[in-house]
């Protein structure tokens, strides 16, 4: 298939590119650099460099003999993203281009106002270029479970029967995001849904738990070919930050009580859960919802894992409860549904002591270059 992987460059954009490319698809990718931009105003840096895109796909090419597109401009920018779909003609496209970061969205006016402008805006652009480019093209959007916040019942797959005085329908589940970035999602999902209703697109929106790792099929072997390995408090995700931590001898920031469980999974499973929903596409005129997470954790739970771990590999790993800068519930009920993608073929990678080990094992060898400065800075919501 071709596949237009919006967000390329990126922490997921970067890696899935390489693997679909690696599976037969044609490949081609779009970024703004708009996370390299908010780092480098932001003055954090990943744990490795990472050559830009368009050095990855040279350097990719020379491994596997495929070529990847580049296009890099703003896709809030309609002759920009007209001209990517005309060029491209995709039959997917992968919609990572967003501000991901929660406490990022957090920081102040203006990264609140980038976050929505940008993420709806790109979205809204993807709808109008996809009806008017592409009709027939599959839309996998990222979203996150954070959108459906911590209820005090089960989460299910995206949708919900509700019976109201003797009648029942069926309803998106009910949302309410603990920052604004998963807010910009909640607004995501409602405008595909939207245009779902209205054009007949054929959408699968990903709800994903926080993602760890940087290791792939594809990249094992080269370090040139890594994705951003952030481990910052704007940009680093909590088992990533904890590795680094754990690596620098900085004690593990568990915020608040670390009873917050989240649905967690490796970044080769993310490669799988968006490979499988291409490779099986939604109905035209259905928004299809996936739970993308394989396994839960509290904070508490990653942060003793780490520091066991941690303990066998020579490492003294303290945790530390520090003030929780979110506001969130610390202590809360958790069962989320997840078994769509798995009835697709989905294999898990569990986070076992293995696996942690060997990321470990890898931060170890940059251990000179992580700034324990910008481990926490305590963005307060
Ligand atoms: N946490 C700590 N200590 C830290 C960092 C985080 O206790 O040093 C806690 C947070 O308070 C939170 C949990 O760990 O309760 C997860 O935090 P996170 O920073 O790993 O994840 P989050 O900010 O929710 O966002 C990440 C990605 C985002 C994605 C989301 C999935 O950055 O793009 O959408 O995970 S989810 O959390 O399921 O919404």
């Amino acid at each position: 298939m071709r596949v237009l992987i919006l967000g390329g460059d990126g922490y997921l954009g970067w890696p899935t590119a390489m693997n679909l490319s690696a599976s037969g698809h044609d490949v081609a990718t779009v970024d703004c650099y708009l996370r390299r931009n908010i780092c480098r105003e932001e003055n954090i840096s990943p744990l490795i460099d990472v050559p830009d895109l368009n050095k990855r796909v040279k350097l990719w090419e020379d491994i596997s003999d495929r070529k990847i597109p580049v296009y890099i401009g703003d896709l809030r920018k309609w002759d920009f993203i007209s001209q990517v779909f005309r060029d491209f003609s995709p039959d997917a496209v992968v919609h990572y281009a967003e501000q991901p970061s929660a406490p990022y969205s957090m920081l102040n006016r203006r990264a609140a106002i980038l976050t929505l402008q940008n993420n709806l805006d790109v979205t809204a652009n993807v709808v109008f270029a996809v009806r008017e480019f592409a009709p027939d093209a599959h839309i996998i959007k990222l979203g996150t479970m954070g959108e459906y916040g911590t209820p005090d019942i089960d989460i299910e797959e995206g949708w919900i029967e509700i019976k109201h005085k003797g009648r029942k329908d069926k309803f998106l589940y009910p949302r309410q995001a603990g920052s604004l970035y998963h807010t910009t999602k909640i607004m995501d999902t409602d405008l595909l849904w939207f245009y779902v209703r209205m054009w007949g697109i054929r959408v699968t929106d990903l709800m994903q738990g926080p993602v760890y790792g940087l290791l792939t099929d594809e990249n094992e072997n080269d370090e040139r070919l890594y994705p951003f390995f952030n481990y910052d408090e704007l940009f680093g995700t909590v088992i990533n930050r904890f590795i680094v931590q754990a690596v620098a001898g900085y004690p593990l920031t568990v915020y608040g009580k670390g009873g917050q469980t989240r649905g967690y999974l490796d970044i080769r499973d993310t490669l799988q859960c968006v490979r499988l929903s291409i490779e099986n596409p939604a109905d035209k005129g259905e928004l299809r919802i996936f739970n993308q997470f394989v396994e839960t954790f509290s904070v508490n739970q990653l942060a003793e894992n780490i520091r066991r771990v941690g303990k066998s590999l020579g490492l003294d790993v303290d945790i530390k409860s520090v003030e929780n800068p979110r506001k969130e519930a610390e202590e809360h009920y958790y069962n989320p549904a997840h078994s769509g993608l798995t009835s697709l073929g989905l294999k898990p990678h569990f986070l076992t002591d293995d696996v942690l080990g060997k990321m470990i094992e890898t931060v170890i060898k940059y251990r000179d270059s992580i700034d324990t400065d910008t481990i926490f800075k305590g963005v307060k919501w």
